[in-house]
């Protein structure tokens, strides 16, 4: 089309057309934007990481992902509307978001998620090996407390661990270019669905790290502005305390082996109305929420 890409936040987009996004946005903005492929699905689909530079060397950072589990449509839907406003609306954003590099990979798990389109909506692993009981839960696969409470050693299981940490290669890519940048990441956020919560370490039991209350303190800020952007409610805790344990996740191993100070799990609309099948017309108020979360973590690290 005119525009370069296919891309919208009126439907929930097929792998082919984020992908044709991402790489419209780093050849139209080639001082801004650039996109490392750092590694493969176990299928073979590549796995996208754009970079949106602040254009000075060792700026702090930020990591974004989304579409770790393959049901959850609304989470890339709502990292490509926070890459958009990024890009394409970025002086309406203030100087904080400016000043950071933000590190975004929007389908953490590609294989699910077309096999989601494809085949079955409600598929959340990814796709290692075939029939009923394929697939790893990659948020059960990070190597902090690995195959812990509230994880399963059962392949049939929707929460199965994997046969060692870091199995499978979408977490052992992620986790991998995440450690070589642990000097200026300062924030890591992962979006899920559904629940409205905004989750803090640990998942792997009820308890909390040294830094809590910080953490805390800005679970609440982001609580605020997600409210304000968007009109949904969301609740601060810790994962485990919140929600239910869960070892080996993405947001447990930032934290605790990776040591990027303020990590979060952010489960995003709804409450369990529509859940995993959230209708179009919430993309855009859901992006809105989710953009201001990442931009509280732009203030709260870009001006110390
Ligand atoms: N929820 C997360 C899950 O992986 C979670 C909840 C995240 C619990 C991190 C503990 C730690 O089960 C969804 N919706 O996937
Ligand atoms: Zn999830």
């Amino acid at each position: 089309g005119r525009k370069g890409h296919r891309m919208t936040w009126q439907s929930y987009h097929r792998l082919a057309d984020i992908y044709g996004y991402l790489d419209y946005l780093a050849q139209t903005y080639p001082q801004l934007v650039t996109i490392q492929t750092i590694g493969n699905s176990i299928e073979g689909r590549p796995l996208k990481v754009l970079k949106i530079s602040s254009g000075r060397p060792g700026s702090p950072a930020i990591w974004i992902d989304g579409g770790i589990h393959a049901r959850e449509w609304i989470a890339p839907a709502s990292v490509t509307y926070i890459i958009n406003e990024l890009i394409e609306n970025r002086d309406a954003h203030g100087e904080s978001v400016k000043d950071v590099d933000w590190y975004i990979l929007p389908v953490v798990n590609p294989d699910g998620y077309e096999y989601s389109h494809r085949i079955d909506r409600l598929w959340r692993k990814n796709r290692r090996g075939s029939g009923y009981c394929a697939g790893i839960d990659l948020n059960r696969n990070f190597g902090y407390k690995w195959g812990g409470a509230g994880s399963s050693r059962e392949p049939c299981k929707e929460i199965f661990a994997g046969s060692s940490a870091f199995s499978e290669p979408e977490t052992a890519a992620l986790s991998k270019f995440v450690s070589s940048h642990t000097g200026t990441l300062k924030a890591y956020v992962t979006f899920h669905s559904y629940g409205q919560y905004i989750l803090h370490p640990w998942g792997y039991a009820v308890g909390y790290p040294h830094d809590h209350a910080d953490l805390s303190r800005v679970g609440q800020k982001i609580a605020s502005a997600m409210y304000q952007a968007g009109g949904a409610s969301y609740k601060v805790g810790g994962a485990a305390a919140t929600l239910y344990p869960a070892s080996g996740g993405s947001d447990d191993w930032a934290k605790g082996a990776a040591g990027i100070k303020y990590s979060y799990t952010i489960e995003l609309r709804d409450r369990g109305y529509f859940g995993f099948i959230l209708p179009v017309q919430y993309i855009i108020p859901t992006g809105r929420e989710s953009l201001a979360a990442v931009k509280v973590l732009a203030d709260e690290i870009a001006n110390g």
